[in-house]
């Protein structure tokens, strides 16, 4: 049985989705978001937490910023050490001169939610979009939902990237072969700025989240199983790579999550066809290695809420093909970065072989040309921030 007709119906309320859903609202028209999880489980998914300058002006310019603005924190500084020493990159006074906001994903989400509800939208949370056929989402268990458009906005494994790929849309795709076992830990953050620590057993990484709580990252074996990490055998791990005998001791706190993220990244050749357009994850993965994801996401969130604007004033796909040619080009100079990033934080792994050795002193080649170039260092600064 189908619904009446929407102008969009949205996949996927994570930032994407809520970041579309609310400037559809905004300009007039009207959707609906199906979203396959609960609302509290939504709500209570920690995973990104680094707002670039670009995101932060969005989302203060459509009315979405109030609780980053009163609660996130403006972080300007990271840090690398290694068995060279320490230096710290004051990126706030490098390339652009921009910050990022630093900000629970979960919470971002949750006023999101809150804003869409306000502005009248209606989530279905519960609701798995099964298939996409044309404007048709088929939801089991539900009626199926009909818009002039669908915004594919559910993630890598959604069933909006997967109906453009069936439809043959290609992928541009690499792995990095390496893994992160992604903690969360109920301690305040032990450094003012973010940590990279290149280590002979791997990298790790420390990134404030709130006064209270504190993401760190290890890296691991493909494969790895979180069930095998302790805490304290993380904790170990973790003092060992940041060096706390030589930089000071971090403050521990109890594990709340633990998960292994593999370091992979694609990106589709065309994010939509049709009435079908995808945004963030679900039009491309991107490692989490420079903290690109949610803010592809809120930036191609943006870009489509005005593509179907004019679409569905215009009757034409114009703005469409426009969203598609815009949003590219930035989407893979953030994929070079992220790539850049991780030949900068990931030693070889392996048998420490004649290739091995290579590769470390190319490491540790390019991380001191970072610690003394000031031209290396707007460069990264540049796109550290930038989008
Ligand atoms: P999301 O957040 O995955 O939301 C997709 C939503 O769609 C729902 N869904 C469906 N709903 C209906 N029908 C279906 N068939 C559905 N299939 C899925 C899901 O339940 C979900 O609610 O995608 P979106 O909106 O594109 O946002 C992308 C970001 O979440 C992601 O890129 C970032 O979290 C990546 N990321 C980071 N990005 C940053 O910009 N800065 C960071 O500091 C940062 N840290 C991270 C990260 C990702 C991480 N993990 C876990 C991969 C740290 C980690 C550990």
């Amino acid at each position: 049985m189908a619904t009446a007709q929407v102008g969009v119906v949205i996949l996927g309320a994570g930032p994407a989705g809520l970041v579309l859903g609310n400037l559809l609202l905004e300009r007039g028209i009207d959707c609906v978001i199906l979203e396959r999880r609960s609302r509290a489980a939504v709500e209570g998914r920690a995973r990104a937490g680094f707002l670039a300058a670009h995101s932060v002006r969005v989302l203060t310019e459509h009315g979405l910023a109030a609780g980053l603005l009163a609660r996130g924190k403006t972080h300007t500084t990271c840090l690398f050490r290694s068995d060279r020493g320490e230096f710290t990159l004051d990126y706030g006074k490098l390339g652009q001169g921009e910050a990022h906001t630093v900000y629970p994903q979960q919470e971002l989400v949750r006023d999101l939610v809150a804003e869409y509800l306000r502005r009248g939208g209606e989530i279905r949370f519960g609701a798995e979009a099964a298939e996409v056929t044309g404007g048709t989402v088929r939801v089991p268990g539900g009626a199926d939902v009909t818009g002039r458009y669908v915004a594919g906005c559910d993630g890598h494994r959604g069933s909006g990237r997967a109906a453009l790929t069936a439809r043959g849309v290609r992928t541009a795709r690499r792995d990095n072969g390496v893994s992160w076992l992604a903690v969360l830990v109920a301690a305040p953050p032990s450094l003012d700025a973010v940590g990279y620590a290149l280590h002979e057993r791997g990298f790790a990484g420390h990134m404030a989240r709130t006064a209270t709580v504190t993401r760190y990252y290890l890296q691991c074996p493909r494969g790895t199983d979180p069930a095998d990490w302790s805490e304290d055998r993380i904790w170990d791990e973790l003092v060992t790579r940041m060096r706390t005998a030589e930089f000071g001791p971090l403050r521990e706190g109890t594990v709340l999550e633990k998960a292994v993220v593999d370091l992979r990244s694609d990106v589709l050749a065309v994010p939509g066809v049709g009435r079908l357009w995808l945004a963030g994850d679900a039009a491309g993965l991107i490692s989490p290695s420079a903290a690109k994801g949610a803010n592809l996401a809120v930036l191609q969130a943006e870009s489509l809420a005005r593509a179907l604007e004019t679409a569905l004033a215009q009757n034409d796909r114009i703005g469409l093909a426009r969203y598609a040619a815009d949003c590219l080009p930035r989407v893979w100079r953030a994929h070079e970065f992220s790539h850049w990033m991780s030949g900068l934080l990931h030693g070889p792994a392996g048998p420490d072989d004649d290739e091995a050795r290579y590769a470390r002193q190319l490491q540790y080649a390019r991380l001191e040309s970072l610690r003394t170039s000031r031209a290396h260092q707007d460069f990264f600064a540049e796109n550290y921030t930038g989008i």
